[in-house]
């Protein structure tokens, strides 16, 4: 490819802080402005009337990454004002002011509250280095950045992108494996969202180490940030993964429970593991194949000895409701006679050093090669080399070690890569390498099953991941604290546009106890992406090993897993179309509320919009749990609490503290062993009275092919509207007919002897109802008493689905 010369100009000594000096001239452009400083070149453009685009090079060409925003129309809807001192440009929602004197830059919102203002040291460099210095505003709170450990708040914390392999991480270390460099600023005066778009090793420092200023920058490349305004923060984090992107609708299997193992094998192990499942009624449906199943670690392979009938053990798999993912680790065994490491050297799709050289590692089969996945020949050859796993029944793809890494984790600087043709060290490519290698994947899954919807785990990844994978959090740790900490990667992830989330359910490295492991797999029914996983050499850790208490606290939160698919499915298709996240820190609902920030309430956060889940450790009895506004109902007994306050519940190990808000509404089905089982016909609807109402969007399709896309899906709308005292489904939207011939409504909280459905008199049937059944007594008895809840008298209906509109009065 020809590249076109441009001019890079150093305005800055090596070693010294060089500020981008005031505007030498400007000129107005299709989508904004554009000029130069006296050290430096600028550019404002629009998104759209809510992002605003600030790119400052040292080059007049300015870089692009061509890897995370997805470009929309051009918009060009601004308005430009000059005064003396100042440029204005102006949208519906946004106003930006460039500082003609210093090349200050301050953002506000359409009625003049400012947002976001630079320091007076605005964006400058110290050699290749670019930092923006921002002013914190009064009471401005920092939440989001993905993967990143630490508290909901980032004050005073600083924090490096710099994809890392690391094993057993402790649970304030940085950086991690994916980078996201997004924030969301929270003050009085509102929110927005900074996105800086630049793939080299960045930091963001919200105040560690100083009290003037908090500033992001990275060691090369260009100052260039999104900035992003909305009235609300979900608004924001819509707006963010409008620029990169959403997730694509996963299939329902990858909702259910996941069992994995460093590794196991052989194949017999892998069946019994199945059956065992089944034996047991624990509901699941993947198990994953680690690196043993491979011939010396090589991809690609299978063992010969170890599995060496692979379609056939995947087909008895699929006859038990199992599905089947493999890992792929990047690294290509350098072994002269393997058949890949040929192919990507006859093909030049490997890394390369400067001189042209291959680059190798060495990883788990010895030295290696890397496929350059920053090169689109190189993503299409690793996409049909899969169909290797395709043809033997494989349905899902985890992609490891795609930090990078490597032993020594030191990867050289120098060595090259193609960029989409434009040629980038290391230093560039190294954030973007596990996306790449994500998407090639994704790809490959496409191409050789077209007919299924991909799914594809990744470790690594960049702004811009969630439109090709899930994402979990790598070798965690078997500790109370590591399950919290999970938990707010998990939530920090979804502020981030990664929705499909989670982390190893047990700990992966080190040994869960008994109480640990029962906590962990009640939370994981809460999280996004459920899977359990444990390191190699470690002691067995499937849901059944710890003892038959621990079994059945398990079993009764996979049921609620199971259980609660219609919502969690429904869930996951409205956060396809928004962005918003699965697992929602309450600060995005509840920003302005300070007690949201606390270290004893920040790992709180809403389940599918409709669960308040408080993840405790294992090891109390009792938690203080914050609710905010709006009024709650105890999951298990429908205690209602006022909202605003702080209470204490009972956290015996079989009950997780869980609350659902007035209001909500949400659909549930019978317990099945895995999602290919049919259910019983019977959809049940869950509301709860509260003075806000909510709507929920009941979503349904054949859980696993792409026709939803062309219409083959049924929607509901269900709105509870609390001063008309009235529920209403609407008539199904969509060509496909819904797989429920019956409604089973639930009211609680409800006073209710009759209600009225579709103007006639309806008896309402009262019975007593418990999601998380009851624990048995073992003998020995347990130390302390396990409780058990349910629902007394809880008011139901039972209605045939005609599939017309369903009108539901008398809600007192
Ligand atoms: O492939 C083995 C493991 C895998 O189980 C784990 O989930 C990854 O995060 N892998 C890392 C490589 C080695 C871990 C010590």
């Amino acid at each position: 490819m020809q590249q076109e010369q441009t001019q890079k100009q150093i305005f800055s000594s090596s070693s010294k802080h060089q500020g981008c000096g005031s505007v030498i001239s400007w000129e107005q452009i299709e989508e904004g402005i554009k000029g130069s400083f006296q050290r430096g070149f600028f550019r404002i453009t629009f998104s759209n009337e809510a992002i605003a685009r600030i790119q400052i090079s040292q080059s007049d060409s300015f870089e692009e990454n061509p890897y995370s925003v997805i470009k929309g129309d051009p918009f060009y809807a601004f308005d430009l004002e000059e005064e003396e001192k100042y440029l204005y440009l102006k949208t519906e929602t946004l106003k930006v002011q460039l500082n003609k004197v210093n090349g200050v830059i301050k953002f506000y919102d359409s009625q003049g509250h400012l947002l976001n203002e630079d320091d007076t040291l605005g964006t400058a460099w110290i050699g290749t280095e670019v930092n923006c210095y921002k002013k914190v505003q009064e009471g401005e709170r920092f939440i989001g950045l993905g993967e990143k450990t630490g508290g909901l708040d980032r004050s005073g914390k600083a924090f490096t992108n710099w994809n890392k392999d690391y094993f057993a991480y402790g649970v304030g270390d940085d950086p991690l494996y994916m980078s996201i460099p997004f924030y969301v600023g929270i003050h009085s005066k509102g929110q927005y969202g900074i996105f800086f778009d630049n793939t080299h090793k960045s930091v963001f420092n919200f105040g560690a180490s100083t009290n003037r200023f908090m500033y992001f920058g990275a060691e090369d490349g260009d100052m260039d940030y999104y900035f992003i305004h909305q009235a609300s923060v979900s608004g924001i984090i819509s707006e963010f993964t409008n620029l990169t992107g959403r997730m694509e609708l996963p299939p329902i299997w990858s909702l259910g429970f996941q069992q994995c193992r460093y590794s196991y094998y052989p194949d017999s192990e892998v069946l019994t593991l199945a059956k065992t499942f089944r034996d047991k009624d624990m509901p699941a449906d993947v198990i994953y194949l680690d690196i043993h199943h491979m011939e010396a670690y090589k991809v690609f392979t299978f063992d010969g000895e170890k599995f060496p009938d692979p379609k056939s053990l995947i087909k008895h798999l699929k006859s038990l409701g199992f599905r089947v993912i493999v890992i792929m680790d990047p690294g290509i065994k350098a072994e002269e006679n393997y058949l890949p490491y040929q192919e990507g050297q006859s093909k030049g799709l490997f890394v390369k050093y400067p001189d042209g050289a291959e680059y190798q590692g060495q990883v788990w089969p010895g030295w290696c090669a890397f496929p350059d996945f920053t090169k689109s020949e190189t993503r299409e050859w690793w996409a049909e080399k899969m169909a290797f796993y395709t043809d033997a029944g494989v349905d899902g793809f985890w992609t490891d070690m795609n930090e990078p890494a490597s032993w020594g984790q030191f990867t050289p600087n120098l060595i090259e890569f193609d960029f989409e043709g434009e040629g980038a060290s290391h230093r560039k490519a190294r954030n973007i390498y596990g996306m790449q290698m994500a998407r090639s994947a994704q790809e490959g899954s496409k191409f050789n099953s077209p007919e299924e919807r991909p799914f594809v785990l990744t470790r690594s990844g960049f702004a811009g991941i969630q439109r090709y994978a899930a994402a979990w959090t790598g070798d965690n740790v078997a500790s109370e604290e590591h399950m919290l900490a999970g938990v707010r990667l998990v939530n920090s992830l979804g502020i981030s546009g990664v929705s499909f989330a989670g982390y190893d359910v047990g700990g992966f490295a080190g040994e869960a106890s008994k109480s640990l492991f029962a906590r962990w797999m009640s939370i994981g029914a809460f999280s996004p992406f459920y899977r359990a996983h444990s390191m190699i050499n470690s002691s067995d850790a499937e849901p059944w090993a710890f003892g038959e208490e621990v079994e059945e606290i398990s079993r009764h939160y996979m049921k609620l897993r199971y259980a609660l698919l219609p919502t969690i499915y429904s869930k996951f298709y409205s956060s396809s179309q928004t962005g918003l996240p699965i697992c929602s820190s309450l600060a995005i609902d509840y920003p302005l509320d300070q007690k949201v920030y606390h270290s004893a309430y920040e790992n709180e956060y809403l389940f599918c919009d409709s669960f308040l889940v408080a993840p405790v450790e294992s090891t109390k009895e009792i938690t203080k749990v914050y609710l905010p506004e709006d009024d709650w109902y105890y999951l298990y007994t429908d205690e209602f609490y006022a909202g605003k306050k702080e209470i204490y519940l009972d956290c015996p190990l079989n009950y997780l503290p869980v609350l659902v808000k007035a209001g909500s509404i949400f659909t549930m089905q019978n317990v099945v062993s895995n999602t290919s089982q049919i259910n019983d016909g019977v959809l049940r609807v869950h509301i709860y009275k509260g003075g806000l109402g909510s709507e929920f969007i009941h979503y349904e399709d054949d859980g696993l092919s792409t026709n939803y896309q062309s219409g083959e899906f049924s929607e509901r709308r269900m709105s509870y509207d609390p001063e008309k005292m009235e529920l209403t489904i609407g008539k199904p939207s969509g060509n496909l007919s819904s797989a429920y011939s019956e409604i089973e409504f639930y009211f609680h909280g409800f006073q209710l002897e009759t209600v009225t459905v579709n103007e006639k008199s309806h008896k309402v049937e009262e019975k007593d109802f418990a999601f998380i059944g009851k624990l048995t007594e073992f003998d020995p008895l347990p130390e302390q008493e396990h409780p058990y809840h349910e629902i007394k008298n809880l008011k139901t209906i039972k209605i045939k689905n005609d599939k017309e509109e369903i009108k539901i009065s008398g809600l007192f």
